[in-house]
């Protein structure tokens, strides 16, 4: 039986076209979900494909305004009888942060999967049309539901809160921290490394109505304390560091963080490496801060800002979101 997908368009590189295969300069966004779906059709037989075009944008000009039609589809899309799964077409560059922003927000009843390329349709060997019919094998497969939102590129199944874009070219561009991948995909085969973790799991919080302010700051070596006044103003809820090795920062500025933190402000310490855990310190305690766990910056500040729209600011309340999986 064929599974219905609803593939929602938002842009980026796998709908880019470039006016030479020799040069850089192509622009995202070009080719309609139509035109996409055509070309998939043929090697996509499992599924009945219905395209809709929300937006044709580079995704790193996503806003909270497009955030906000994409969940009302996709909420939508969980509601109706006629559809099985959900696919979205999208920029790489914030990729990470739309799939973590709708698996806190969606319920886990249909498969959702984000899926983009690394290189324009019509480039020397173009990813995104093989990315698009894995993600459709994956979104069509009965095991896919039950796992939250998931990401695939690169032959690679990733879950939303492991999903990070690790290299700025090629295509293997990402991973998954602490998981990996949690299934491999070709166009001609799909392997679960694992069963469904969150099955029948409604959705973990509301969408926000607004996004609260929350600025990153990105430690680097000689950094002064003043730089975190020059960040933070009157609408500021939170802060995210983006610290050295597990979380840290000079002295002064740990200092100036801790005195946001008595003012109310929600202060969480991610790191600028790569990968790691950043875990919870002595120091912790006493300053009220939080912990980012396995989260890296722009993603910690996703949950938070979720968090803070959903009324949860508490340190001890908002640890406790951090440290889920
Ligand atoms: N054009 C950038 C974006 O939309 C890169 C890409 O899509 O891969 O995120």
């Amino acid at each position: 039986m064929q599974s219905h997908i609803l593939i929602l368009a938002t842009g980026g590189t796998i709908a880019g076209r470039s006016s030479s295969a020799l040069r850089r300069d192509y622009r995202p966004g070009q080719i309609g979900i139509g035109e996409l779906i055509d070309r998939v059709r043929p090697l996509a037989p499992q599924a009945v494909l219905e395209g809709r075009e929300l937006a044709a944008i580079g995704s790193e000009d996503i806003t909270p305004d497009l955030w906000q039609r994409i969940w009302t589809q996709c909420d939508a899309a969980m509601r109706a009888d006629t559809v099985n799964g959900i696919i979205i077409t999208h920029g790489t560059d914030t990729a990470e942060e739309t799939a973590l922003l709708l698996d806190l927000t969606l319920p886990t009843a249909k498969p959702v999967v984000l899926v983009g390329a690394m290189r324009a349709a019509d480039a020397v060997g173009s990813d995104g049309l093989r990315n698009l019919v894995n993600a459709i094998r994956v979104t069509a497969d009965a095991d896919a539901a039950g796992r939250g939102v998931l990401l695939v590129m690169g032959d690679r199944v990733i879950a939303a809160r492991d999903a990070r874009k690790a290299r700025t070219s090629g295509t293997d561009a990402f991973r998954g921290f602490p998981r990996d991948a949690v299934a491999a995909v070709t166009p001609h085969s799909l392997d679960w490394f694992g069963a469904p973790w969150a099955a029948r799991r409604s959705a973990r919080f509301t969408f926000p109505r607004e996004f609260p302010e929350v600025p990153i700051l990105h430690a680097f070596a000689s950094m002064e304390p003043d730089l975190v006044d020059r960040i933070v103003g009157p609408q500021t809820r939170g802060v995210v560091l983006a610290g050295f090795g597990e979380g840290n920062a000079p002295r002064g500025v740990r200092d100036r963080l801790a005195e946001l933190a008595r003012r109310g402000l929600v202060i969480v310490r991610a790191s600028r490496v790569d990968e790691g855990i950043v875990d919870r310190e002595p120091e912790d305690d006493t300053a009220g801060f939080v912990a980012a766990r396995s989260l890296g910056p722009a993603k910690a500040r996703v949950l938070l800002q979720v968090l803070l729209a959903n009324g949860v600011r508490d340190a001890v309340a908002v640890q406790a979101a951090f440290d889920e999986r």
